[in-house]
């Protein structure tokens, strides 16, 4: 089997929201065009970044028609849908695959933890088969659900009992263990890089296509990033490394996704608040942050 290989930028969309909180589609199509024009190669709808975890299954399908609509196949469409309920995220792989995405993904069922390679293997499989005609990546961010197995073991049994896993949406900083999954099988799966703020990291050890949130806003300092590197001028892709890493720095002081989602809003694609449990930035707190942003060139062509 052929499997697929994306290269390039993948945003990790947000979802976007009314100020109570309601999902707001019409803001879908111009977050798309932007993120067209800035030459991203794909999105993942309804990921960590999008509050998947915190949305309905209803606002769910919604929300990746409406992607799948807006992207009109300029760019590929992938579709979280990692549930606590199995059945739920083999429902949402069906809706996926009727509604024309390219791709899914799923994180584990994560209240009750997973612990062994085997039981993992039984929820993807279970889940993938909602969705037999749909390459599968799994979506490995033990940081957000606690699960943390053996990648390399998981790539090892999937010849056996995941068909369509196509590869592994990996946002850990275990750049050995990714390398390693990279490598498996002579490179036979497709490894994206979730971790933005070390993507110069991965990039050396052989990382072609990458996840994340902050290419919603920065696209064009990756896209530098990735030309230095190519021509191997590491001194420059060190550079612009760093300019990411204290945008990451930056968001992490604010808070996380109600940061971004402000710093959306500042670089002109609003995209509305965060809903519950997170929490809204207080209005001296984005004062503050925009002023931090300034102060770190943001604004200068968002790199
Ligand atoms: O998976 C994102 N991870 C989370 C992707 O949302 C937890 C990343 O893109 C991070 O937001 C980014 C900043 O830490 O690396």
């Amino acid at each position: 089997m052929t499997r697929n290989k994306m290269e390039g930028m993948i945003a990790a969309t947000f979802t976007p929201m009314k100020e109570d909180g309601c999902v707001d589609a019409a803001k879908v199509k111009p977050m798309v065009d932007r993120l067209v024009a800035d030459r991203v190669k794909g999105i993942f709808v309804c990921g960590s970044t999008g509050e998947g975890p915190s949305l309905t299954t209803a606002e769910r399908k919604l929300l990746v028609e409406a992607f799948v609509q807006a992207a009109g196949k300029r760019i590929k469409v992938f579709v979280h849908v990692g549930h606590n309920s199995v059945a739920e995220a083999k429902d949402l792989a069906a809706h996926a695959q009727k509604a024309g995405a390219d791709y899914i993904s799923a994180t584990p069922p994560c209240y009750f933890k997973i612990n062994t390679v085997s039981a993992l293997v039984d929820c993807l499989a279970e889940i993938a088969s909602g969705a037999p005609e749909m390459p599968f990546y799994y979506y490995n961010i033990p940081a957000l659900t606690g699960v943390a197995l053996d990648m390399v073991e998981l790539l090892r049994r999937a010849a056996a009992s995941l068909p369509t896993l196509a590869g592994i949406k990996y946002t850990t900083s275990l750049i050995h263990e990714y390398q390693a999954c990279l490598n498996f099988e002579e490179g036979a799966y497709d490894l994206l890089y979730g971790t933005d703020e070390m993507l110069l990291s991965a990039l050396v050890v052989g990382a072609k296509g990458y996840i994340g949130s902050t290419y919603n806003f920065a696209a064009p300092l990756y896209e530098k990033l990735q030309v230095s590197f190519d021509k191997g001028d590491i001194r420059t892709a060190q550079r612009l490394q760093m300019k990411a890493v204290r945008m990451v720095q930056l968001i992490n002081k604010y808070g996380g996704l109600a940061a971004q989602k402000t710093m959306m809003k500042l670089a002109g694609t609003d995209c509305g608040p965060v809903r519950l449990p997170l929490q809204p930035l207080e209005a001296e707190a984005v004062k503050s942050l925009e002023k931090d942003l300034q102060i770190m060139g943001f604004f200068n062509e968002r790199s």
